[in-house]
């Protein structure tokens, strides 16, 4: 039996970066998996797993924290099932092009569009967030978000070398998707759903991927509703 926890936000909206990578990979071995929503200021539901973060697996009893370690684990606990990596040499590049999403690629876009995130979400979650990376950032979400178009020139930039690989291949992972697809879905995604931001240009080839990326797995990155889809709903 798979457990995953993740973030859950107003109107059910699921926005963690890291539980849709794990999400993605869950999918893609083709794994039956049960979701558990959790609000980003209580602690207290996944105090079982020992720590503070989602995405947490639950496999048959055993407890797994941290998307990266998820990943490894979903990849040798079901090797016979469609690869996450194709091979260790595929991993270890992978495990850099990880790193990089993370260091480089995150802090060059989430606090920028962080106050946004804030509408998406409870009051506790918001005053959470609003602290957590005002705090990081030493300045207030409102003047992060003032300084995005610029802040968006730069992350646009950032991924040339994305951008270099997808002028030959449909999928980072080549002609089919893995793990590294999923690593920057995620980031992709949490803005699609907290954001009415543009981030990507149409004519983006990275744009063109991504579309590509929101349909696989029976289209379930798709299925959850853009930030502009709920407003409009509301509307
Ligand atoms: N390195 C961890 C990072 C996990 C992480 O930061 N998760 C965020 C959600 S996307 C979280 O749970 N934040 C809760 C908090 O910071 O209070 C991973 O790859 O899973």
């Amino acid at each position: 039996m798979l457990d995953l926890w993740e973030l859950g936000g107003r109107d059910g909206c699921r926005y963690s970066t890291f539980s849709w990578r794990t999400r993605l990979a869950l999918h893609h071995k083709g794994l039956q998996f049960t979701v558990h929503p959790v609000a980003v200021s209580d602690k207290a539901a996944i105090g079982f797993s020992g720590q503070g973060k989602v995405p947490i697996l639950k496999h048959d009893g055993r407890v797994i924290t941290d998307s990266w370690a998820i990943a490894l684990y979903l990849e040798k606990e079901f090797p016979e099932r469609p690869t996450l990596f194709g091979g260790e040499v595929g991993r270890t590049l992978t495990q850099v092009f990880n790193v990089w999403v993370d260091r480089e690629l995150i802090p060059a876009l989430m606090p920028f569009l962080m106050r946004d995130l804030t509408d998406c979400v409870g009051e506790a979650d918001g005053a959470h967030l609003r602290r957590q990376i005002e705090s990081a950032m030493r300045t207030s979400l409102e003047d992060l978000h003032a300084g995005h178009e610029k802040a968006l020139l730069a992350f646009r930039r950032k991924l040339q070398p994305v951008r270099k690989t997808l002028e030959t291949n449909d999928f980072l992972g080549g002609a089919a998707a893995t793990y590294a697809d999923h690593i920057l879905f995620g980031l992709l995604q949490w803005a699609r759903v907290v954001s009415p931001v543009k981030v990507l240009e149409d004519s983006d080839i990275v744009a063109a991927w991504f579309e590509r990326m929101l349909d696989l797995y029976d289209g379930v990155g798709r299925k959850e509703r853009s930030r502009g889809e709920r407003t409009k709903e509301a509307a």
